[in-house]
This record gives C-alpha cells, sequence and structure tokens, in this order.
C-alpha cells in the first residue's frame, strides 16, 4: 500500500513513539493579531451519532462504515460522541474554553434524506441545525458551517455515482446548498462548500481508503475517475458560490469558500533540481489543482494539463466564464494543514494512473533527515517550519486571506487516559504552530485570520475508527463523558495572551 494510501487506516494508528529530533525551538507564545479568530472545527458524521434518529437518511459513510470484513478498524460512527443528543453539552463546553468560532458540518441525508432536488426535506434534521445555530450566537460564538465534509446521501451514489455524475451532482448539491443558504444563512456568516476536494478525489475514487471505496468496485477507471471528481466538485462549487452572491449575499453578507489540505514539501535531496521541481510540483498538483480555477478562475495548472493529457476534462467555455466570475467572490482560502514531507522525482515511468507527477513521498530525506518528530500517526509530524513555509506559497501564489480551518495531532501514547489529558506532546504542536502562524504575519507579511484546532473532541477518525484522538477534548466512548485536556485549556489561555500583547 503507498502512503497516502496507509494514511487513514488502522494499522498506522499504531503507537510509536519516535525518536525526537530535539531540534524544535521551544513554544515562544508569539503575539496575534487582536481580532484574530479561534474555534474548534468537527464533521457531522464523525462526531453526530443519530445515524437513522429523526428520519436521517444513509449517507455514504454509513454504508462504508458497517462493510464486512471491516474497512474502518471494526467500527462505525452510528453513535460515535452522541452530538446529535448532547449538543448543549457541547456548546456549553466550547463557551469554558472561551472559542470565537466553531466550525462544524451539515448531514446532505440527515436534511435531505434522500439527497436529490426532488426529494422531500426532513424538518427534523434542519430542527437540529438551527437549534446548535441559535445556541452558539447566544453564547457569542460564531459558526462556519461546511456543507459537505465526505457524507454524500447514499441515495445519490445508487442513483448516479454521486461526483461521477457532474451534471447530475451539481443540480442536487445546488438544491441542497440553496435549502442550507435559506434556512440557515439568516445567522451563519460564513460557509464552507466542501472540505478537502483533494481527499474526497484521491482517496475515496483512487485509492479506496475512503467512502464510497469506488476503486474496489468492479468496472472503475482510476486513470480518470479522480479526475472527474475533482471537476465536479470544482464546477459544483462555483455554481453554488454564484447562487450565493446573486441570491444571497446581497441580503445576508456572508463569506463563503472552499477548504484545501495540503503538505508542505522539501526536495528529498535539497542538491538536486530534480527534487527541488519535484517538491514545488507536488503542491500544484495537491493545492494548485483545486485553487487555480476556483480561486484565480484559470485552467488547471499548466504542469498537470502537460503531465495528465486527456485524463483531466476539460472546462466548457461557459464553465471558464463561471470560474473567472467567481472566482474573486471567494472570501478565504480554508487550509487544513497537519505536516511536511520530502518529495523525490522518480526516473522510472510512473504507473498508468499515477496522481503525483511522478514523485515518492517520504517522512526522511537524502541525509537521514526526519521531517519532525511522529505523533501518534505515521504520517503527521511536527513540523512548524514547513507550515510557516506554507503560509508564504499559498499567500505568495492565491493573495486572498487565510483562514486555518484545522489543525492538531494526535498524542504519541494517547490510548492512555493519562497522557491524553496530560497531552504535553499536543500543547507542543500547537504551540509550535501558533508561533509559525505568527512569524508568517509579522515577519512576511501573509494574511491570517483565525486558527480552528481539529478537533474540538475525540471522534471517528475515518478508516482508524476510534483508533486516533484528535480532540482537545478526551471522549470515554463508553460513558461519553467529555473531559477537557490540558491543551483545551492551553489553547484557552494562549489565546487570551497572545492577543492582547498583540493589540
Ligand atoms: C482531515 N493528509 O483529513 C479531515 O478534514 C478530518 O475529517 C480528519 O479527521 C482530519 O483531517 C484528521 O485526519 C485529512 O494526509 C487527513 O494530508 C489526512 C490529510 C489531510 C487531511
Amino acid at each position: 500500500m503507498s502512503q497516502e494510501a496507509s494514511m487513514f487506516s488502522a494499522a498506522d494508528a499504531v503507537v510509536n513513539y519516535g525518536p525526537s529530533s530535539g531540534h524544535e525551538p521551544p513554544v515562544e507564545d508569539l503575539p496575534l493579531p487582536a481580532d484574530f479568530a479561534w474555534g474548534t472545527a468537527t464533521a457531522a458524521y464523525q462526531i453526530e451519532g443519530g445515524a437513522s434518529q429523526d428520519g436521517k437518511g444513509k449517507s455514504i459513510w454509513d454504508t462504508y462504515s458497517h462493510l464486512e470484513p471491516s474497512h474502518t478498524n471494526g467500527e462505525n460512527a452510528d453513535i460515535s460522541c452522541d452530538h446529535y443528543n448532547r449538543m448543549p453539552e457541547d456548546v456549553e463546553l466550547m463557551n469554558s474554553l472561551g472559542v470565537d468560532v466553531y466550525r462544524f458540518s451539515i448531514s446532505w441525508s440527515r436534511v435531505i434524506p434522500l439527497g436529490g432536488r426532488n426529494d422531500p426535506v426532513n424538518e427534523k434534521g434542519v430542527a437540529f441545525y438551527n437549534g446548535l445555530i441559535d445556541r452558539l450566537l447566544a453564547h457569542g460564538i460564531a459558526p462556519v458551517v461546511t456543507l459537505y465534509h465526505w457524507d454524500a446521501p447514499q441515495e445519490i451514489y445508487n442513483r448516479y455515482g454521486a461526483f461521477l455524475n457532474t451534471e447530475e451532482f451539481r443540480a442536487d448539491f445546488e438544491r441542497y446548498a440553496r435549502l442550507c443558504f435559506t434556512r440557515f444563512g439568516d445567522r451563519v456568516k460564513k460557509w464552507v462548500t466542501f472540505n478537502e476536494p483533494y481527499i474526497i478525489s484521491i482517496f475515496a475514487h483512487l485509492n479506496g481508503t475512503l467512502a464510497p471505496g469506488h476503486c474496489r468496485e468492479a468496472g472503475t477507471d482510476t486513470k480518470t475517475e479522480p479526475w472527474r471528481v475533482g471537476h465536479t466538485i470544482i464546477l459544483s462549487h462555483a455554481a453554488v458560490v454564484d447562487m450565493y452572491a446573486q441570491d444571497f449575499g446581497p441580503s445576508q453578507k456572508g463569506d463563503i469558500s472552499i477548504v484545501l489540505n495540503g503538505h508542505f514539501y522539501e526536495p528529498y535531496d535539497a542538491a538536486s533540481p530534480a527534487d527541488r521541481d519535484a517538491a514545488e510540483r507536488r503542491m500544484v498538483f495537491y493545492m494548485g489543482w483545486f485553487a487555480d480555477p476556483v480561486l484565480l478562475g484559470t485552467d488547471y495548472p499548466a504542469e498537470m494539463r502537460a503531465y495528465l493529457g486527456a485524463r483531466l476534462p476539460e472546462f466548457t467555455a461557459d464553465e471558464r466564464a463561471l470560474l473567472r466570475r467567481t472566482a474573486p467572490i471567494n472570501a478565504f482560502y480554508g487550509m487544513n494543514h497537519y505536516s511536511t514531507k520530502y518529495a523525490r522525482a522518480l526516473s522510472e515511468p510512473p504507473a498508468a494512473d499515477d496522481w503525483t507527477g511522478n514523485i515518492e513521498e517520504s517522512s526522511v530525506n537524502s541525509e537521514g533527515k526526519e521531517t519532525g518528530p511522529v505523533s501518534g500517526l505515521g504520517w503527521l509530524r511536527v513540523a512548524p517550519s514547513g507550515f510557516r513555509k506554507l503560509l508564504n506559497w499559498v499567500w505568495k501564489r492565491y493573495r486572498v486571506p487565510i483562514i486555518i480551518t484545522e489543525n492538531g495531532c494526535p498524542c504519541p501514547g494517547e490510548d492512555d487516559v493519562v497522557t491524553a489529558v496530560d497531552d504535553k506532546f499536543r500543547q507542543r504542536y500547537l504551540g509550535l504552530y501558533l508561533d509559525a502562524i505568527s512569524r508568517a504575519i509579522y515577519e512576511d507579511g501573509v494574511v491570517v485570520k483565525g486558527y480552528y484546532v481539529w478537533s474540538l473532541m475525540d471522534n471517528y477518525e475515518w478508516s482508524a475508527g476510534y483508533s486516533a484522538r484528535f480532540g482537545i477534548v478526551h471522549v470515554d466512548f463508553k460513558t461519553l463523558q467529555r473531559t477537557p485536556k490540558n491543551s483545551a485549556y492551553y489553547l484557552r489561555d494562549t489565546f487570551r495572551s497572545r492577543r492582547k500583547a498583540a493589540s
């Protein structure tokens, strides 16, 4: 299995203390702007539970997490954190931590159980999100709402393959978005259309480690389908941005954009021009794939067109006009960022379905140097200097304010509840990554507006099930009791003092 394919697998979650490089600087608690927003982030399928409660329809994750043999560590999220039934307690918790923002996602099949544009609305599902939004606002917490965090209604997958059919998906997604803007947009002022299109395209439709695990099915084409999925996401995003700007923006006055994830890539051998080029190309293939059409309103990056040829779909003249028109409306670059990797140019011919630009990724470079100490997951290493470089890379290419919409880590040894609550590894990781933001802002001139930690609480980590804990709040999955970890108090206090220092 490639390193990418294994990213979400349970095997990756094996505790590994790894060699600490010992070279990381201490946390300096550097200042942040007075109006810098701090928040927590979650996703519907990972925390809600209530899998079939109050008329909710099935999503592709309800199906995928029940496959036999299991692809999800033998675990599903039928109950998970039971947030659907404990929402008031969770909002109280956030209030006690002093957060400004809560980023959550709406479960499409909870509000439109069958998902399609002519299918009925589930008013009980709508009422749940109305209750959540009202409660947040009553505590002065701003909701940031993601429309799609990986849980497509199962029925639209059955009908036409969901993302595999651009026209059908786009029409159904437009109707779902319109429903959300109509019902929630009077109070929600920040919208995200899609969470991590790269992961949806590659992990869910090429490696098959996430739902629907499409490449596992007969008759699939991994050479072209991931790029079709990406194309569907870009056009559905642009259509919804256009709709928001025309029909809702003038009265609701909110912001809308997309959330992209990506590592920073360093060359495997810094002296090799081919590896330096590979590191740059890897980021273009990862983030530029979506950010160029969405934020610049241009075609896919030229490097991708040259490499992928006919595997990459074309935009029609109308679609190009849509991209150009909507690009400047996107109000921010939503960045999910966790770690840094090395990129090495390969000389042997790539596999027919290669998606990397013929590059090998690793955590160790040609001199044997690691990107950083390993967290509770093998791929996630502490590398704050790469984060600062990525902030610069994105700012230079797109010149749009950046919001860190996810960042965080599981600690080594976190299965043990004492380690979990006294989470020094995580506090250090978060502290160093916040220092990197401060340097990017004050030393490099990058505009960064906010930081939402992943995640509010331990939850269902997709294919890894409950084996990887990203929360700043511990969840006992037997009793469902929540206990803030020390990092929760660290973030509460550091934002208080860092921002005071800045003002
Ligand atoms: C994100 N990577 O996924 C998702 O948005 C969350 O739902 C998830 O729980 C969280 O990160 C932690 O995994 C990513 O390898 C997973 O670069 C992997 C990567 C990026 C994002």
